[in-house]
């Protein structure tokens, strides 16, 4: 074994060269792992003893992409297209090794080689999107050479990883490795050689290139069909120009084309956004005073307390992680609806074609339904998913105090009450804890999870790990009225309720925000979530809104109703403005004494982010949430903030917090109200011309 440097060696075993990357925790293509490789196969090529040479990695996974850290710095030699111009090259077949999962360029450099094998349970992929770029080290130009273009197309501008059996379908990978990988690689070298296979260079395949000319209009056929879902981002769009380029140009023009658009991209705002975020996200998974070894309880079952939309949602996503549920209801006519709605939920992904009728199968196999809580006594974990009230769930929560096993954690998706209340209803307020996920359950990926005073660093451990396993995106935050995210989602509220007395119609309301990039405004997901749920919070708070208390009481709940702030046609979900609102709210603005005026859509915009940016430094200041970066994965993953601007504080520093800072001063003295006032952070941020980044 000969060490290349520090990250890379080679060795010569039995006739083909092995070229093995060591740089944990994924060997990204830092400056040092490309310049092992560009040696590693330079000491193959060379070496009489080897006919053939292997590029395997040791640890987890095959080279999970560019090294991110790199991103932003001065480049350094050697390029990873040089290195991969190098393994294409070489005079001696070169076998990519792949075993997790070969991302970027990874799957780049797995396609400079003239082969590439994998364990079943690999991935490739090519998820530069997803980080604001596109592959810009050959991907473009060789993987629409592989698979054609209309899956490359696909493949790209999703970021999807793929399995290797699907893969070795696609022609992406050459052989499925039983047993072990590096051993496999070398028998498939041997093979090759002595078949005399040629040494395969995708970049001179072209008949899946010729393929694609016959139907030029794909490439806008793809771009409208996917119009909607690349809404707002930069990167989709040039990925699409650069596979455009593998079709209508010669390969190395490809490449030049591909580099001039990956650079605009590099250089953009939204990539440093979603690069920022991909950082962010793993941040959150760390809980400064939880150490990273505490001991997790054992997870092997969960109850649910409530068969409605949220405790089925929940539920869903335990079965679906494997975990056996118990869901418990109050009446039995209450739990088969609940399960009803389950099973119609998976039946319409079956319909879609995103799950079998087997898994479902599975999935529904691990439900149990009952309406008797004493049947949850030997579950590990139970879920509260019931009425927002707190006199109903501390009665629940000392009943299963007194059911539950000791050691069962005892979580509650409560939005808005107290959790500290509801563990000092119990013996074990350590074992207490918030799960506040987000409607619809089964589909949102953040899970805001609420450490109170008492919940053990064990508890937090086990449910931070929990949500990955059930594919969430966890968040610790503490208690405060509203947690974080609809902490800070009270002030965008309360400020599109004021300006539509002010004004402002509420269609340019939900237009800016939309436009904003927000999947849709405060009132079409009002009337999609239902204006009765906020409204019966508020009756409980004994809070008014003229305007939303108006049209609860006509029964105007959204959708679900048929009219809410907008009303909808029989069968449709496309909101029609209301004159019956506008009448409402005319009546509302002369009661409150408000004068109407227009009010432009950057006053919109601004009213509704900059308050809740304001919470935000509030938020951190009585330290309800630990980073800033953690309040913007909730709100990406929580509220549909468009991740290519990072989230709420990563936008007040592209904004500047001094700017905001300035414009609450004038809102200040314009409008009055105690929201305008600038948080003591905010004012400090502002004054040391700093942002939340610098926190
Ligand atoms: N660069 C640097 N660090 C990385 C990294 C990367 N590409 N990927 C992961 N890490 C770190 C991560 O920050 C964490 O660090 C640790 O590894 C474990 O990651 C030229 C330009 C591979 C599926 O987009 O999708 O190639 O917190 O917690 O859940 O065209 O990491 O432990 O200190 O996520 O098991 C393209 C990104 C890059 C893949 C593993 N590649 N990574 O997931 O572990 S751009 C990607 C992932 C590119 C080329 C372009 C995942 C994973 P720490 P983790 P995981």
């Amino acid at each position: 074994m000969t060490a290349i440097n520090d990250l890379v060696s080679y060795e010569a075993r039995d006739g083909v060269g092995v070229v093995t990357i060591d740089s944990p925790p994924v060997n990204a293509l830092s400056q040092g792992v490309r310049a092992g490789i560009k040696g590693g196969i330079e000491a193959g090529v060379a070496d009489n003893n080897v006919s053939a040479i292997v590029l395997t990695c040791a640890g987890r996974t095959f080279i999970a992409g560019a090294d991110i850290t790199e991103f932003g710095k001065p480049p350094t030699e050697p390029g990873l297209k040089e290195v991969i111009g190098i393994i294409e090259a070489s005079n001696k077949p070169v076998i990519a090794a792949i075993h997790g999962t070969a991302l970027g360029g990874g799957l780049e450099t797995a396609l400079g080689c003239h082969y590439r094998v994998a364990v079943a349970s690999a991935k490739v992929g090519l998820p530069e999107v997803k980080l604001g770029l596109l592959p810009g080290a050959g991907g473009t130009q060789r993987l629409p050479r592989v698979v054609g273009v209309p899956i490359a197309l696909d493949l790209i501008t999703s970021g999807e990883h793929v399995p290797a059996p699907k893969a070795h379908k696609l022609g992406l990978i050459d052989e499925l490795v039983d047993g072990d990988l590096v051993d496999g690689a070398i028998a498939f070298a041997k093979k090759i050689v002595a078949e005399g296979r040629p040494l395969v260079k995708i970049s001179d395949q072209n008949d899946k290139i010729e393929e694609a000319k016959k139907t030029p209009g794909l490439f806008d056929e793809f771009r409208k069909k996917n119009a909607r879902r690349f809404r707002g981002f930069e990167a989709p769009e040039n990925c699409i120009k650069s596979i455009e380029a593998a079709v209508n140009l010669p390969f190395d023009e490809g490449l030049v084309r591909e580099r001039e658009l990956f650079s605009e991209l590099l250089a953009g705002e939204q990539a440093k956004a979603q690069q920022y975020f991909f950082f962010s996200e793993r941040q959150a998974a760390k809980i400064p005073d939880v150490p990273k070894d505490t001991p997790l309880i054992d997870i092997k079952s969960a109850g649910v307390i409530g068969a409605g939309t949220m405790g089925g949602g929940i539920a869903m996503n335990f079965l679906q992680a494997g975990i056996p549920v118990i869901i418990v209801e109050t009446s039995q006519e209450a739990l088969d609806r609940g399960i009803e709605i389950i099973k119609k939920n998976y039946a319409a992904t079956v319909s879609k074609g995103r799950l079998s009728q087997e898994k479902m199968d599975k999935y529904l196999s691990l439900l149990t339904g009952t309406t008797q809580l004493e049947d949850i006594k030997d579950v590990d974990i139970v879920i509260e998913a019931i009425f927002e009230n707190m006199e109903v769930k501390k009665e629940i929560f000392g009943k299963l105090d007194k059911i539950c096993k000791q050691g069962a954690i005892l979580a509650t998706n409560t939005s808005t009450l107290d959790i500290d209340e509801i563990g000092a209803a119990t013996t074990r307020p350590e074992y207490v804890i918030g799960l506040h996920f987000f409607s619809p359950a089964n589909v949102m990926k953040l899970l805001e999870e609420v450490r109170t005073q008492k919940t053990s660093a064990s508890v937090m451990a086990t449910c931070m790990a929990l949500a990955k396993k059930i594919g969430k995106v966890p968040v610790m935050v503490r208690v405060c009225e509203g947690f974080t995210g609809n902490r800070m989602l009270a002030k965008r509220t309360d400020q599109a309720q004021k300006l539509i007395l002010e004004g402002a119609k509420i269609e340019d309301v939900d237009r800016v925000l939309y436009d904003f990039g927000f999947p849709m405004g405060p009132f079409a997901m009002g009337d999609l979530a239902g204006n009765d749920v906020s409204w019966r919070i508020r009756q409980g708070k004994g809070v008014k809104s003229p305007v939303a208390d108006a049209i609860c009481e006509l029964g105007r709940f959204g959708q679900k109703t048929g009219a809410g702030y907008y009303r909808y046609e029989a069968g449709s979900r496309t909101p029609q403005p209301d004159p019956v609102v506008e009448e409402i709210i005319e009546k509302a603005a002369k009661e409150a004494g408000v004068t109407r005026r227009k009010i432009t859509d950057e006053e919109i915009l601004k009213r509704c982010i900059y308050p809740m940016i304001n919470e935000a430094a509030k938020i951190l200041e009585e330290g309800m949430a630990t980073r800033a970066s953690d309040i913007d994965v909730i709100w990406v993953y929580g509220y549909g903030w468009p991740i290519y601007r990072g989230g709420p504080t990563r936008y007040a520093d592209h904004i500047g917090v001094e700017n905001i800072y300035n414009d609450m001063l004038r809102f200040k003295s314009a409008l009055g109200g105690e929201e305008w006032t600038p948080a003591p952070l905010l004012e400090k941020l502002a004054k040391e011309k700093k942002g939340f980044k610098d926190l």
